[in-house]
């Protein structure tokens, strides 16, 4: 007789998952199978033992400083790309998110929190009407002032949700804004881990109140990065452009030198922003080096 779980966190060759009685449960997990990841579902045989990973929609990652894709969490229904005037991000940070979001097959929100502070006039922030317009969500909200955070939960609701991006933004305050009763569940939690206080050092599972959800807290980079990729893949980063690129005169149009070039009709006409074209040549050129490093 198995049992199936859900997985809160893995880390080294040890897990922690949460039956669907609601017992928590620490194991190691054997070399043969593949590493767990929060949110991934499993049984678990008599001894507690992991014996299955069972398939995943989909998994969300980052790149590693070698380029490798390096997965953080499984089977999400959606992003919440948070960003804040401090720490200000850099020009591509909100769309290396939003691009690896896509190529994941996840749909990305954009949580702009800190709105106490004043917004500076320079990118990504001048950017959010543009993306906006281009049907991407974005979410305005403040921990001081517990403002925008209903909003937000709305969106949340029987869902499983990550909450990503740089290191300060606000994803743990926000993650404590949504649970109230998070302590208790990181209480529990570090029971079993034995690991201690816990700070975001590594992706986590938590429940929404209610049982409306799941969040997936995760510890901040500095500078997010992607992985090596095709031109082809990086380009379902960007579906505003899939639809313009019928209109390609050649078949294997690179979209930056080729005569009737629909995407470059379509950044012309105004249809797809200047700011998204040119972001998206810079994760090209990106690319390029990540496959000579
Ligand atoms: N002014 C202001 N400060 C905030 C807001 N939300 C969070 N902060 C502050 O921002 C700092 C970082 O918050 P955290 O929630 O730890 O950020 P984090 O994204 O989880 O950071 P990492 O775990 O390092 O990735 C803390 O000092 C918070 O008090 C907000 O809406 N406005
Ligand atoms: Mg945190
Ligand atoms: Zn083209």
């Amino acid at each position: 007789m198995s049992t199936r779980a859900t997985v809160l966190e893995a880390w080294a060759n040890r897990a922690v998952a949460e039956t669907v009685d609601g017992r928590l449960v620490a194991f190691h997990f054997p070399r043969r199978l593949e590493r767990p990841l929060p949110g991934d579902e499993i049984l678990l045989n008599e001894r507690d033992e992991l014996d299955e990973l069972l398939p995943r929609r989909n998994r969300f990652g980052r790149g590693d400083n070698r380029g490798q894709f390096r997965p953080i969490a499984a089977n999400l229904d959606q992003t919440l790309i948070v960003i804040a005037a401090e720490p200000a991000p850099s020009p591509d940070l909100l769309h290396r998110y939003l691009a690896a979001s896509r190529i994941c097959g996840i749909e990305p929100i954009i949580v702009l929190n800190k709105t106490d502070l004043p917004t500076p006039s320079q990118a990504p922030f001048d950017e959010l009407e543009g993306l906006i317009e281009l049907g991407y969500s974005v979410i305005r909200t403040c921990c001081t002032h517990a403002s925008g955070i209903d909003g937000l939960a709305e969106r949340l609701e029987g869902r499983t949700s990550l909450i990503a991006g740089q290191s300060g933004v606000g994803k743990t305050s926000l993650v404590n804004a949504l649970i109230p009763e998070l302590d208790r569940q990181t209480g529990a939690l570090s029971q079993v881990t034995g690991k201690g206080r816990h700070t975001t050092t590594s992706a986590r599972l938590c429940h929404l109140p209610e049982d409306s959800g799941w969040l997936v807290d995760t510890p901040g980079v500095w500078e997010y990065g992607l992985w090596q990729m095709t031109p082809r893949e990086l380009l379902r980063g960007f579906p505003e452009f899939l639809e313009a690129s019928d209109g390609c005169r050649f078949r294997d149009c690179s979209h930056q030198h080729e005569p009737g070039c629909g995407v470059r009709a379509a950044v012309e006409a105004g249809v797809i922003p200047d700011f998204r074209y040119r972001a998206w040549l810079r994760l090209l050129d990106e690319q390029a080096r990540l496959s000579r490093s």
